[in-house]
């Protein structure tokens, strides 16, 4: 009998530890198995540590074999937590610079945002150039997702408001530019053009909106204020012209397509050489008149002299009227303001007039010429409407102040002359017709005051 000497080696344990027992799907979780000297994973891994990525809950197996050959197995559950699936979305994906835009998350329980935007579902924020923003939504396992936003951020268009002067004395006229693009809107209800035209009588700030092609808006203001040596008097009238005179107080228009726009008393006999003008005849302008004032003390001296506008209703106002219909007065820059004067109106083909009365300069009510009893010798210097109102007699051709033959003359000359701004227009009315005639022919004896005649 032999004997048979069985040694037993020592018995292997094998063992798993893993780096987490529960992952999200995605992250890698580290299983380490110990108790032997080479290993044999069901994943096909030999060696003792692995790295498992399980989309699932999973069992991993190891089989441990020691240096006696001898074999042990454990295994390790991984249990799998869901991801959640974040969602960046925004009430706007394109801004003007210094808008704000709503970002808004879902998916998660949790959220928090890159590029300042802080933590919560829904923040807001103001990017001034293009910016991505990614959310990290977390959910209640601690698992997280990712999403992105993009904001594009437009640059605001570089507005611009300019003036051809910021400081004017009164009846001055600017002209406002806007530059930056776009479409431009100017407030104190100046439109939509690159440029305006404006004649403030007290300081004002004009402010531009400039809107660029993608929407985007810019302000700017230019302030044009009342800086001058002189303070203008406000003088005001009411004047009729025959001819043009309509009924009710009321004048045609039939010339306004037809008003130069200069002042046109520049030429004898007025030779007037003031620089009043127009850029664009208001719908409601008659015709312009010479205003002369004169001194109370003695009415036979002119002290200043102005070429105005006669609207329709009878009002004259300066020039800038024409720019800015708020204007009611014509601004007279070489008077006293507070004392007495003479107002004094010519027109082009009618008979001029004086005040019967001095009047306080400026004026806040009109020195009304449509009133007899304020006209110098009304009974023979103005002509009775029959409606209450008085006004200049027509057929002065060459307005020197006299009615006569002469006067038809002129009218004969230019008869059948249509659409021209002609002085045998006795009418007014744009053509030299028959009708002239009619309006001269009961006046061809009238003889202006001495006064006031050239
Ligand atoms: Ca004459
Ligand atoms: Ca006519």
């Amino acid at each position: 009998m032999t004997q048979e000497t069985i040694v037993v080696g020592a018995a292997a344990t094998a063992n798993i530890t893993a780096s987490a027992a529960s992952i999200c799907a995605g992250e890698i979780a580290m299983l380490t198995a110990s108790g032997g000297s080479t290993y044999a994973w069901d994943t096909g891994d030999n060696s003792a540590s692995i790295n498992v990525t399980p989309t699932s809950n999973t069992t991993y197996n190891v089989t441990v074999t020691n240096s006696n050959g001898c074999t042990d197995t454990d295994q390790i559950s991984i249990s799998i937590f869901s991801n959640p699936t974040a969602t960046a979305t925004a009430n706007r994906i394109t801004i003007c610079e210094g808008e704000s835009v709503d970002l808004s998350a879902t998916g998660g329980n949790t959220y928090a945002w890159d590029n300042g935007a802080g933590a919560g579902a829904s923040p807001s924020v103001s990017p001034n150039v293009n910016t991505t923003y990614t959310v990290t939504a977390t959910n209640s396992n601690g698992c997280t997702d990712t999403d992105q936003i993009s904001i594009t951020v437009n640059a605001l268009p570089a507005a611009m408001a300019s003036a051809s002067q910021t400081a004017i004395c009164v009846g001055e006229t600017v002209t406002l530019t806007a530059s930056g693009g776009g479409n431009y809107q100017w407030d104190n209800g100046l439109g939509t053009a690159a440029t305006a035209t404006v004649a403030p009588t007290a300081n004002t700030t004009y402010n531009l909106t400039v809107t660029d092609s993608n929407g985007c808006s810019a302000t700017d203001q230019v302030s044009v204020n009342i800086n001058c040596s002189t303070t203008p008097t406000n003088v005001r009238l009411q004047v009729l012209l025959e001819g043009a005179y309509d009924t009710g107080g009321q004048m045609n228009t039939n010339l306004t397509a037809l008003i130069p726009n200069n002042q046109p008393y520049n030429i004898a006999p007025w030779n007037y050489n003031g620089t009043q003008n127009i850029t664009s005849t208001p719908n409601n302008m008659v015709d312009w008149v010479l205003v002369e004032v004169r001194a109370a003390n003695d009415n036979t001296i002119a002290v200043e002299r102005k070429a105005a506008l006669l609207l329709d209703d009878g009002s004259v106002v300066d020039a800038a009227y024409a720019v800015n219909n708020s204007i009611n007065s014509v601004f007279f820059n070489n008077l006293t303001s507070g004392e007495d004067y003479f107002i004094v109106v010519r027109h082009r083909n009618h008979i001029a007039i004086i005040g019967a009365n001095t009047v306080a300069l400026p004026n806040t009510s009109a020195y009304d010429f449509t009133q007899a009893a304020n006209v110098l010798d009304a009974n023979s210097q103005v002509v009775d409407f029959g409606d209450g109102n008085v006004g200049l007699f027509a057929g002065d051709y060459g307005s020197n102040g006299v009615i006569t033959f002469t006067d038809f003359n002129g009218y004969a000359a230019e008869l059948g002359t249509t659409n021209q701004y002609m002085e045998g227009d006795f009418n007014m009315d744009g053509s030299v017709t028959i009708a002239d005639f009619n309006t001269y022919m009961p006046n061809a004896s009238v003889i202006g005051l001495d006064l006031i005649r050239y």
